[in-house]
């Protein structure tokens, strides 16, 4: 009996040990201590025993029965905590989590910056009309007086396809366009793409934006240029906001000018970034459409004259916003242009 009691112990013991749910542990529970168990068998079979044998193993049984005891109490409740552990992750609920809010995209600011420019012109009667990036030289150079020798003609300063096309290097060609299309009267912009292959730094990209508008009527006048300037730059930038006008060459215009616009860091008062003249230098071009224009264009310019101005979109841009580097408007980088 002592060794059917030992056997009995250790495989208990090692049965209790390979339990991993509580299922297990209630079955061994009653494989030795149910009505028919193992343990309860021994306990019953006491009273065939001799009398010296009696009591040393009824020691011995209820020695073994606590240990077995015992062992069942401290692995259910490890197998309990265990099972409140597996209920507890798979429940894992963190309040402190915040929801994932989806950031919704906007504009590139210089598309921003294009669409508030059109927009003002188109409160002041334009139309805008569009045109293609690739480009006759007829329309780009030819129709516009710029001479055959003229240096942005040049192979190294253009992107030719052939000999007649290439890329636009500025967007009058779509004022042409319009101007033999529509004919005259006409009062519209146009703005997009243009490409000019000089070298990348800070100010320069080999693709730039342009917006340029032309009004062609009766009795059109430098004066109607000018006001009309004026009122564009006092909308765009503010009332303070004033404009000089410097003599400038273009062939397609004559008289042409370069139109200077208060500083809008220092408001005229000089400042490093305007080298401490209060004025931002060259932020447009203009003048009064040359007669050969006209012409080239089917127009008599002895009926009707014409007014043209062009800015850059990107400058204006990094002016409006303290950008920089152009660079910046072009490097998609989602950390610059969620700023605007
Ligand atoms: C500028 C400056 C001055 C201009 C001229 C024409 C056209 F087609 F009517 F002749 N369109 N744009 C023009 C005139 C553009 O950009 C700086």
């Amino acid at each position: 009996m002592r060794e059917q009691l030992q056997n009995l112990h250790d495989q208990a013991l090692e049965a209790l040990e390979k339990a991993n749910h509580l299922e297990e542990v209630e079955s061994i529970r009653l494989k030795y201590f149910g009505k028919k168990g193992e343990m309860t068998q021994i306990l019953r079979g006491m009273g065939k025993l001799s009398k010296e044998e009696r009591p040393k193993m009824g020691a011995l049984a209820n020695e073994v029965r606590e240990k077995l005891e015992k062992a069942l109490e401290e692995r259910k409740a490890l197998l309990e905590e265990k099972k409140i552990d597996l209920q507890m992750e798979a429940e894992d609920l963190d309040v402190t989590l915040t929801k994932e809010t989806i950031r919704l995209g906007h504009r590139h600011p210089l598309l921003q910056t294009m669409e508030e420019l059109e927009n003002l012109f188109i409160e002041m009667g334009f139309t805008v009309v569009d045109g293609p990036e690739i480009e006759s030289v007829e329309n780009n150079f030819d129709a516009l007086n710029s001479p055959k020798d003229h240096p942005s003609r040049d192979l190294s300063d253009t992107f030719y396809i052939d000999e007649d096309t290439l890329l636009r290097t500025h967007t009058s060609p779509m004022q042409i366009r319009a101007m033999k299309n529509l004919g005259a009267p006409l009062r519209i912009v146009s703005s997009g793409r243009v490409f000019r292959p000089d070298d990348v730094d800070d100010t320069h990209s080999p693709m730039f934006h342009q917006l340029e508008g032309l009004v062609v009527d009766k009795g059109v006048t430098m004066a109607n240029l000018i006001e009309t300037l004026n009122v564009f730059i006092k909308e765009f930038f503010g009332e303070e906001m004033q404009t000089r006008f410097r003599p400038h060459y273009f062939p397609f215009t004559e008289p042409s000018t370069e139109v200077d616009v208060t500083c809008m860091k220092c408001k005229g008062a000089g400042c490093e970034v305007c080298n401490y003249t209060g004025w931002s230098l060259e932020l447009l071009g203009a003048g009064m459409v040359h007669p050969n224009v006209l012409k080239n264009c089917g127009i008599d310019p002895d009926v009707y004259s014409g007014f043209a101005f062009g800015l850059g979109i990107d400058r204006i841009a990094m002016v409006k916003y303290g950008i920089k580097d152009i660079r910046l408007l072009f490097g998609n980088d989602d950390r610059f242009l969620r700023q605007f």
